[in-house]
């Protein structure tokens, strides 16, 4: 097999050249390849300087992880970086796209970086759960300080090639369009300078203060994570003993997390997310329509969140509502969201008006007959949802795609209220819908393969992450979190109370527990507003017009900055029911909250599975941590179940006298895993 390596002269330089798209990640081939690179350099006197380059759309994304788990082969990376970083000959890293991860610890043990304006330089593996293992956590407060190593390290977030020039971890920005040219350039100017600068010869100054600063300042967003600390750790050891000892430190700390769980979650997490975009039955070369312009029907919170996805990816929209004031009141709160991100400096005034003059607002229903891509978003009516569908089937173009944002109702009843079923599916945003990056794509008995391959290609431009479901109530997420709730409930009546069951997920790593998410959401979502019926403990508060966060009460009390506490109000309603229902009480341990309650939503999953609705339990993981916040150091509920052991599941299902699911049985039986 060919090197994904080759070399080539040009005068006095050596350039060694990388060709492994699709991000050229540094497999073995390509270290082997880099390696001999490096040592043609170094037995060729007539080689004064080395240029390191890729090919294709990056530098180097960092390590394969593909080869994680795998038997490692020479050279190892850290070996291999300090090697260059020990040629005696300058290496210049030549950047573009992004020196991710090894990627940008490769960058960093050459001895001269020049990249191109927009490239990008990060150490992303604690998003794997891992730590820069090849010197990064090393080399990268020695050269660029502490505050900006930890930022890089221990959050995982890219910085530009300007940021990276400002800091030090690159010394040149070339032009866009002449790397090549300019790296030689600067290849050549660095012949002959010495002494070379090394990294590993630097001393990293030690900076406590920026370190407490970092750690109290992240600690909610780091809260259940390992990798973070551990990068933490090993930059504040660059401070501190000398750069082997670090690197020895770096080297135990990076196995720790490796053998770790979270780490093997996060790794299952970033390739489930890409897996999600691909449909088993349809090629992904397959033609897609034009979406030159969208229509969304319905201009409230769904509405308005789902057409600034659009308007932020440079789509033209026209937004459909029944009369003036609602419109208006819907582009206001649009701009309203705009001005929010702009006065945070998340984006430019400009680009707020950009965003907001492609969007046409009207009352006239006939407009969306220019649309390519029509989204229904008006209230959860299955009347309604197939009058508008009734409606559009006359008025939308030849070949528009019609989608309703409907979050359980049946898409196939939907869309046989039109002429053109093939052309009907579901696009179920969350709520916010311009923050929530989950998209779950319902695909309808006769939705053609064009249609969901047009829309699963479209999520990817609007920055979503979208998940294939199959017509169910509730598609994948909504119907596991039923299940949740509804066990949540009975043990409010069996003697556990709101904040205890909150606190075991949140605990567990969940943002919120099933009462806050209800109060969050809204307690009165689904309710029949008969102020006289009152069947359940959620009734009984909604009588009371304890509707949630929105009305400063609900299953907590809430004070003027919406901090919840306990209700008294609400543990009396529960008392009542206890009584009124003559339900047995017992002492609630949290297990039996994680089992009845957890357990549940993993048997959803399996039956989602057995009835095709999803396509495979990576893409339930997917959901969950994209739609609700399961922590993704747990890699989502069918991982975890993996991780708890489906015998064990089975078990605590079967105890609390769950019918499981046959696939999870018999998984659990044969000792299989879901993922
Ligand atoms: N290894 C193996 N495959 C990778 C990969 C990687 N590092 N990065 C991407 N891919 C695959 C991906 O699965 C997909 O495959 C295809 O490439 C295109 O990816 C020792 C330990 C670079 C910003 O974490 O962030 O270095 O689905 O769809 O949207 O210190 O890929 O086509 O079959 O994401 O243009 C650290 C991870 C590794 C970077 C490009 N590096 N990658 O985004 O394409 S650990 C990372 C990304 C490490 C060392 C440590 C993104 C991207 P398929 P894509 P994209």
């Amino acid at each position: 097999m060919t090197s994904p390596i080759r070399t080539e002269r040009h005068g006095d330089v050596l350039v060694i050249i990388s060709d492994n798209p699709p991000v050229n990640a540094l497999g073995a081939a390509v270290r082997q390849g880099l390696e001999a690179g490096i040592k043609e350099a170094q037995g060729d006197s007539a080689v004064k300087a080395v240029v390191i380059r890729c090919d294709g759309k990056t530098f180097f994304a960092g390590a394969d992880i593909t080869e994680f788990g795998k038997p490692m082969q020479e050279p190892a990376l850290p070996v291999l970086v300090d090697m260059i970083e020990a040629c005696d000959k300058p290496v210049v890293a030549a950047i573009h796209g992004t020196a991710l991860g090894g990627g940008c610890e490769v960058a960093l043990g050459c001895h001269y970086r020049i990249a191109v304006p927009s490239a990008k330089l990060g150490f992303p593996e604690v998003k794997l759960g891992l730590l820069p293992g090849a010197g990064g956590t090393q080399r990268a407060p020695r050269i660029a300080g502490v505050p900006l190593a930890l930022e890089m390290t221990a959050k995982g977030n890219p910085i530009s090639a300007k940021k990276a020039k400002d800091a030090g971890l690159v010394d040149r920005l070339a032009g866009e369009d002449s790397l090549v040219e300019d790296a030689l350039a600067f290849a050549n100017e660095m012949i002959g300078k010495t002494p070379l600068p090394r990294a590993s010869m630097m001393d990293a100054k030690p900076d406590p203060q920026a370190v407490e600063e970092f750690k109290k300042k992240n600690a909610r967003r780091f809260r259940g994570f390992d990798a973070p600390a551990a990068n933490i750790a090993c930059v504040v050891k660059a401070t501190e003993v000398p750069f082997e000892e670090g690197i020895q430190f770096e080297r135990q700390e990076f196995m720790k997390l490796m053998m770790g769980v979270q780490s093997a979650a996060q790794r299952h997490i970033f390739f489930a997310e890409r897996k999600a975009a691909k449909i088993d039955d349809v090629p992904d070369d397959i033609q897609k329509r034009d979406i030159k312009r969208v229509g969304v029907i319905g201009a409230g919170t769904m509405g308005g969140g789902i057409s600034m996805n659009f308007l932020s990816a440079g789509i033209p929209v026209t937004i459909v509502e029944m009369n003036q004031e609602a419109l208006d009141r819907g582009t206001g709160v649009m701009r309203k969201n705009y001005e929010n991100t702009a006065a945070k400096g998340r984006i430019t005034q400009d680009q707020v008006e950009q965003a907001m003059g492609l969007l046409n607002p009207t009352l006239d229903f006939d407009a969306l007959g220019e649309c390519d891509l029509i989204i229904e978003a008006v209230y959860e009516n299955m009347d309604v949802k197939k009058d508008i569908f009734g409606r559009l089937d006359k008025i939308a173009k030849k070949g528009a795609i019609l989608a309703s944002n409907t979050s359980y109702l049946d898409i196939n009843e939907i869309a046989a209220s039109t002429s053109r079923p093939e052309d009907v599916l579901g696009m179920h945003f969350f709520s916010p819908a311009n923050v929530m990056k989950l998209l779950e794509v319902v695909r309808g008995d006769k939705t053609a393969k064009d249609v969901l391959a047009t829309v699963m290609a479209l999520a990817k431009k609007i920055r979503k992450v979208a998940v294939v479901a199959g017509v169910c109530h509730g598609f994948i997420g909504n119907r596991m979190l039923m299940p949740r709730q509804v066990e949540a409930q009975k043990l409010l009546m069996e003697g556990a109370t709101p904040e205890q069951i909150d606190k075991v997920h949140v605990e567990f790593g969940m943002p919120m527990g099933p009462f806050q998410m209800s109060d969050l959401a809204g307690v009165d979502i689904g309710w029949h507003r008969d102020e006289s019926r009152i069947e359940s403990i959620r009734d009984a508060l909604c009588a009371e017009g304890r509707w949630g966060q929105k009305k400063k009460a609900g299953f907590y009390d809430y004070d003027d900055k919406r901090n919840p506490s306990p209700s008294p109000r609400v543990a009396e309603i529960i008392e009542d029911f206890r009584k009124k229902t003559g339900a047995e009480q017992h002492e609630v341990t949290e297990q039996e909250i994680v089992e009845r309650t957890l357990y549940p939503m993993v048997n959803e999953g399996a039956k989602i599975l057995e009835e095709g609705k999803a396509q495979r339990a990576s893409d339930i993981d997917v959901v969950w941590i994209y739609g609700y916040g399961w922590p993704v150091y747990r890699g989502g509920p069918m991982f975890w179940a993996d991780t708890v052991g489906l015998k064990t599941i089975v078990e605590g299902l079967e105890k609390h006298g769950f019918d499981v699911a046959p696939l999870l049985k018999q998984k659990a039986e044969k000792g299989e895993r879901f993922n």
